[in-house]
């Protein structure tokens, strides 16, 4: 899978990877192949022009910490910004709150939608639904048997009707589904050669008729920008939730997968590995950034030392606890390495003896946000000497953060609880508090 863009790209940053130093020069040169690589790769031209633009320019900002090598940084850029083109996280498959959850699969003839529909069921059966396999392609004799055949290998129901329209298919699909309890009903659709009108009204048609929770359109990763732009074009009459990506294990150059997310806007849902029931697979793009540039180890070195900056960091916020001198500005970088590292849960986890209280304590992270606002509302000398918060000056932070006063006299207070609290364990009297527990460091932020 994507073996020639991977190849190009190692080359584009071997001369990179080891440099002690990046100058103008070396990171142009180095993104000029970057560019060349992905364009080869099919990638959209807009797409690539914005992905180099961005890295160029969050390149100029690279702070060098640690041991790192500013060149194994711009890998990891790279990195992250190939995950940020294909979305980020994994988009899961909405579910109806209600059943049955409806999906409409749409897209080009020979693209592998009635595959895709047999292997999502499939691999739905397996997390204990019970779908419907509707085959509305009655435009081919064999498109119905092959679905047949598909839910006969997964026993799964399939619903078909001679001598009707899809619509008509595709209504009573919906009363059989609801008779018999089925909670997921997959709904095929005929695929055409090119985009034509008939085929995009028939397709809107069942859509206004089904009113899917998911409409996933199946395209074919072979054929690169091809693919985005139909993509596009289902995009524009159907709204598509999803997109599914099919035929990755071949010889797919990366273009379709790296342009779509951007392009159309609407993530990448599964992947099909294989002609095989069962080759279906969630699309992460972290794993597939990975694979493409295949600098895992650069890539996880770069991490864990960034995560050793953030203990050094933490280690200094313990001592300043220790001595007491802990203020607003320190409660506010620390909540910018939480909100870097996680949830409000492990900032309350930092503080000794809380974490196991709080452990089972829904939290509220718009009280994150509130909270935020309210310190940066303040004065950089009120932020260290909270001494001076007067009513009227809480009154002016409220205002400023948007908050009552009441939001900012509960942070205050309990800012000096935490305080008074540090004070207290510092005299000696934390063994106390944490009962027998292993003792740990206070601040113990370890992204592992
Ligand atoms: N290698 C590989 N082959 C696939 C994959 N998905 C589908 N195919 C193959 O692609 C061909 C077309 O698949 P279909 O599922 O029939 O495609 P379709 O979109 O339903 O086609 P029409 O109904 O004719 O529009 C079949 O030979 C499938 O076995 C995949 O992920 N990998
Ligand atoms: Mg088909």
């Amino acid at each position: 899978m994507f073996e020639s863009l991977s190849d190009k790209l190692d080359y584009a940053l071997k001369a990179i990877r080891g440099q002690n130093k990046l100058t103008e020069d070396n990171v142009n040169e180095a993104l000029a192949e970057v560019r060349r690589a992905l364009l080869d790769a099919d990638v959209n031209f807009n797409v690539t022009k914005k992905f180099i633009d961005d890295v160029k320019e969050k390149s100029l900002g690279l702070e060098v910490k640690g041991n790192l090598l500013p060149g194994q940084l711009m890998i990891k850029l790279i990195h992250d910004e190939l995950v940020a083109l294909m979305g980020a996280s994994k988009s899961d498959l909405v579910m109806a709150p209600q059943a049955p959850t409806i999906i409409m699969v749409a897209g080009l003839q020979g693209s592998g939608k009635t595959t895709f529909c047999g292997k999502l069921a499939n691999s739905l059966k397996k997390k204990g639904r019970q779908p419907l396999l509707v085959a509305c392609d009655i435009y081919r004799p064999a498109a119905i048997d092959q679905l047949r055949s598909l839910g006969a290998q997964i026993s799964l129901p399939v619903f078909s009707k001679e001598d009707a329209k899809p619509a008509e298919i595709a209504a009573d699909a919906l009363v059989y589904a609801k008779k018999y309890g089925r909670d997921v009903v997959i709904v095929d659709t005929a695929g055409r050669l090119t985009i034509d009108e008939e085929m995009m009204q028939e397709v809107a048609d069942l859509k206004s008729l089904l009113k899917p929770h998911e409409i996933l359109f199946v395209c074919d990763a072979m054929t690169g920008q091809d693919a985005v732009n139909t993509a596009q074009a289902f995009h524009e009459r159907l709204e598509l939730t999803g997109v599914v990506l099919t035929k990755l294990d071949g010889d797919t150059r990366g273009g379709a997968a790296l342009s779509i997310r951007s392009v159309v806007g609407k993530p990448i849902k599964f992947v099909g590995v294989g002609e095989k029931i069962d080759a279906l697979e969630p699309f992460y793009p972290e794993r597939i950034a990975s694979r493409i540039l295949g600098m895992g180890d650069i890539v996880t070195l770069v991490e864990k030392a960034q995560a050793q900056i953030d203990d050094k960091e933490a280690e200094r916020l313990e001592e300043k606890l220790k001595k007491n001198q802990f203020t607003f500005e320190d409660f506010l970088d620390q909540m910018k390495l939480i909100k870097k590292m996680g949830s409000l849960r492990d900032l309350l986890g930092m503080i000794p003896g809380v974490d196991k209280a709080m452990r089972d304590v829904q939290i509220d992270d718009k009280a994150f946000g509130r909270v935020e606002a309210i310190i940066l509302s303040m004065t950089k000398d009120e932020r260290v000497n909270p001494r001076v918060l007067n009513g009227s000056r809480r009154k002016r932070i409220a205002a400023g953060s948007g908050t009552s006063i009441q939001d900012v006299n509960r942070l205050i207070k309990q800012f000096e609880d935490m305080q008074k609290m540090m004070r207290n364990m510092t005299k000696g009297k934390m063994a106390n508090m944490m009962g027998n527990r292993q003792p740990q460091s206070p601040l113990g932020m370890r992204r592992n």
